[in-house]
């Protein structure tokens, strides 16, 4: 990575890590809470905690890594920025900082607990919306830079296939562009006026639906780096190669068709929005699972080829020549391994009818500490202890790497406790984003208290681990020895077919995701809109403030 480059990607994952020691010792706290034996001192709210724990971890973390990422990602194989294109990245990052420094500290005051969701009817202080409207804004700064990076390789290399990682980083900024005009729209035609007090009374089904519109696409804005270090990355870590160019490009084509138009699969409850759209929308959420299990297959795949060429016979030989003990495997392993269970959860919610049992229950909690909370942030921090040296010319030595590991370790068993416990009570019946533990020691809340307890035990050894990472990170930002730390990408295997060139046709797919979108959201919207002054279908879901 260009050293100028690096510079910007760095100002990223510093911000992204001070998110993860202050939204993990809200973490923390939540869970003493939940578990019924902890008050909050101060005076502070427990949605307070909840908020500053979901945004920072959920939207601030991850938000920072992955432009960082991408940044580094697009300049190690398309090449440097110009400095043009870096000046918009920094315009872009300090646009985010000052956004989410604005929304912090409306938190901080207690003036928009709101949750990471923020949805009406809940209100904040009209600031936390500007700010997170300036962190939308910023992000598409930084995106901008890293295409424009790319449109350059375009045509300098006319008739090439284009780098994979930077293709992927192009597909994951056009998926958040598209799903961010969603969130857009609701901040600023309702958000903003709304807590201004230029207008009384908000649509809330349309607020909600305009988020989700928003928020599926962003469960896969997380996910898609991951992708990108488990079909870039890994292989070569592994000294093996990526199985298919052709197979890792479509399945991120999968994910840019498909993970805008699938956000009524969070509103199945709702009874504003007719059956057939939730319908519609829940076959298309089932397709979005394909491009998933084909990476699956592309990472056995992977697996297989290279411990079959160090000689591992038999069906699962291959397992046993996997590099154990170098963190930059086990932690995005571990993430795999999570997501397995994660995204077989993610099937249930799907599901329609399983659905009605799952919804706003804490299961809904443990199903996205399995996904982002897992797969995804394992795999950014197994990253990130190659990157931060890579990009501040230290080297991951053998200690950090150990502790690393011992981190990952700990992170499996706090998870595994805390989710499943979480998974558990919630087919019990227990909410989520909840305040109460006993219920006033109703018997049926008195069924929850060990999984509470069991959740609190889980989200400590969590804790722990976050700890040792941050750690690790310090180690690797101050005090880990200068050298040369390599950024690993892998070459396509050699028996891989030919990658057809209509995988790089922006413009066919652009069509077809926009028609997708017109198809599942145009009727649902118009509905909401038309019918939103009498609240006639029944439900009050104009309320006003
Ligand atoms: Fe989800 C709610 C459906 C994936 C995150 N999800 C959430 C929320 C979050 C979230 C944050 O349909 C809560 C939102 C809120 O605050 O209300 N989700 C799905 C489906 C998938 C899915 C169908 N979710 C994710 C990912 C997330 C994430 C990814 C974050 C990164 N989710 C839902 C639904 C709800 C929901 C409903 C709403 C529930 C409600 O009612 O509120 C799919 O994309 C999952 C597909 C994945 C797979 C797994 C493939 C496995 C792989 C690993 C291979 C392993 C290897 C190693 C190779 C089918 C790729 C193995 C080696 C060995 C040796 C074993």
């Amino acid at each position: 990575v260009d050293k100028k480059d690096a510079k910007l990607a760095l100002a990223h994952i510093y911000v992204a890590f001070i998110a993860l020691f202050i939204g993990g010792l809200c973490g923390l706290l939540q869970v003493l809470v939940r578990s019924g034996q902890f008050e909050l001192p101060f005076g502070i709210g427990y949605y307070q905690v909840l908020t500053v724990h979901g945004v920072l971890l959920g939207l601030v973390l991850t938000t920072y890594f992955i432009l960082g990422f991408q940044t580094a990602a697009v300049s190690r194989t398309a090449g440097a920025l110009s400095n043009g294109q870096r000046k918009l990245g920094w315009l872009g990052f300090w646009v985010m900082t000052i956004g989410t420094a604005a929304a912090a500290v409306m938190v901080l005051l207690n003036q928009a607990s709101v949750l990471y969701t923020f949805y009406a009817p809940l209100q904040a202080h009209w600031i936390y919306y500007a700010g997170l409207a300036l962190v939308v804004v910023g992000s598409w700064i930084v995106s901008l830079a890293q295409g424009l990076r790319f449109v350059q390789w375009k045509k300098e290399n006319k008739g090439q296939t284009t780098p994979l990682l930077s293709y992927m980083v192009v597909v994951n900024n056009l998926m958040w562009f598209v799903a961010t005009l969603g969130v857009a729209a609701e901040v600023l035609l309702q958000l903003l006026p709304w807590s201004m007090g230029f207008v009384e009374r908000i649509d809330i089904l349309l607020s909600r639906t305009l988020f989700w519109y928003f928020g599926h696409a962003l469960v896969y804005f997380w996910l898609l780096p991951a992708y990108m270090i488990w079909y870039t990355v890994v292989p070569k870590i592994i000294g093996g190669k990526i199985f298919s160019d052709a197979l890792a490009r479509l399945s991120f084509i999968l994910f840019l068709l498909l993970s805008v138009p699938v956000g009524i699969h969070h509103q199945l409850t709702e009874p504003g929005i007719d059956g057939f759209w939730k319908f519609l929308q829940v076959v298309l959420t089932l397709f979005v699972v394909v491009p998933s299990l084909m990476t699956a297959f592309s990472m056995f795949a992977t697996f297989e080829l290279r411990g079959r060429s160090l000689g591992s016979k038999g069906l699962f030989g291959w397992f046993k020549n996997l590099p154990w003990s170098d963190c930059r495997f086990l932690l995005p392993f571990i993430g795999m391994v999570a997501f397995i269970p994660g995204g077989a959860g993610g099937i249930v919610n799907a599901s329609y009818q399983m659905n009605e049992l799952i919804h706003n229950t804490i299961w809904v909690t443990g199903h996205f500490h399995l996904t982002v909370a897992t797969a995804v942030v394992l795999t950014y921090f197994g990253a990130a202890f190659w990157l931060i040296p890579h990009l501040n010319g230290r080297k991951l030595t053998k200690r950090i790497n150990n502790m690393a590991n011992t981190a990952g370790i700990l992170w499996a068993i706090g998870m595994t406790i805390m989710s499943g416990a979480m998974h558990i009570a919630g087919l019990f019946g227990a909410p989520r984003r909840s305040e109460y533990s006993t219920y006033g020691g109703s018997e049926l809340a008195s069924e929850w208290i060990s999984y509470q307890i069991a959740q609190a035990v889980g989200g400590t050894i969590l804790f722990l681990a976050i700890l040792v990472i941050l750690g690790v990170v310090i180690n690797l930002l101050w005090f880990a020895p200068k050298g040369d730390q390599e950024f690993p990408v892998a070459e396509v295997a050699e028996g891989a077919s030919k990658t057809p060139a209509i995988l790089d046709n922006f413009k066919v797919w652009g069509v077809i995701l926009v028609a997708l979108i017109f198809i599942a959201y145009t009727v649902p919207i118009f509905d909401i809109i038309n019918s939103s002054p009498l609240g006639s279908v029944g439900y009050p879901h104009l309320i006003g403030r």
